[in-house]
């Protein structure tokens, strides 16, 4: 039998991604409410696309801490498990949050940063052209030359500043990883100075919160971030999505012979 190799009852753990991560968060909800006898193991979103791959090629059974949107829907077949307990929520907006007094500050940042919007092919092109070996700030300085019209819509009325610094926090998920690349590009357009600085996600909410930095563009709600956005909801300032149907979950090879996050079981 060749397909035993995919058999879900040989799996001792989800591989997952930074412990700070609210997927993480949630994977062990699922592991608790589901009763799993499943260990979650925390690594980081590279480390996790890097087993997942290994795992493929060898058509050997894995569960992965996932998300919508990633490019690894495009270059994998995955299917995200049944979760009947509604352990991951509903659907997930990215919003954009702001250290409060930026939109004085700052205004023509704060007026791209409450424009960027942007939907899942879009993020997709800047993902995939990283993920195939392209450095993220050309990745995203290849996009926006590529898709003028849409950053004009980002920067409409917005005049042109003289080198002033922005600070964009992100934690090195690969979705934010291209948002944040995208954004910085955009902002440098109109004349900023911008600073990317990649950290954990807790750093990333109490940076914006303690005005440490200025903006990040990688905030999900309502549920992944829900901790973070308790917390801290009164210090910062959330512009509303930069994009809407994001999803997290447990995924899967489509070559797996289970369906339900209950087959885990
Ligand atoms: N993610 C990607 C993050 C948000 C962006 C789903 C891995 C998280 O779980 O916190």
């Amino acid at each position: 039998d060749d397909s035993s190799g995919a058999d879900a009852s040989s799996l001792s753990e989800i591989t997952g991604i930074d412990g700070g991560a609210g997927v993480m968060t949630a994977a062990q909800n699922a592991i608790d409410t589901y009763g799993l006898d499943l260990a979650l193991q925390a690594s980081s979103g590279a480390a996790m696309t890097e087993a997942l791959g290994n795992a493929i090629n060898n058509e050997d059974p894995i569960v992965v801490t996932g998300w919508t949107p990633h490019w690894m829907f495009a270059t994998y077949d995955l299917k995200y498990l049944d979760d009947p307990e509604g352990v991951f929520g509903e659907e997930e907006s990215i919003h954009t949050f702001t250290r409060e007094g930026l939109a004085e500050d700052a205004p023509e940042a704060n007026t791209v940063l409450d424009n960027f919007h942007w939907t899942e092919d879009e993020m997709g092109e800047v993902m995939l052209d990283i993920q195939e070996g392209t450095d993220p700030e050309e990745a995203a300085a290849n996009w926006v030359e590529s898709n003028q019209d849409r950053v004009d819509e980002w920067t409409n009325g917005v005049d042109q500043v003289d080198g002033e610094t922005i600070s964009l926090a992100y934690v090195s998920w690969d979705s934010e990883i291209a948002s944040t690349n995208v954004v910085k590009t955009v902002l440098e357009s109109v004349g900023y100075t911008v600073e990317t600085a990649s950290m954990e996600s807790a750093f990333m909410w109490t940076a914006i919160a303690e005005g440490e930095q200025d903006a990040m563009v990688a905030g999900w709600l309502p549920l992944t971030h829900e901790a973070y956005y308790e917390d801290y909801k009164d210090q910062v300032v959330d512009l509303g999505p930069n994009f809407e149907g994001a999803k997290t979950g447990l995924v899967v090879p489509a070559y797996m012979d289970i369906d339900s996050i209950e087959d885990l079981k």
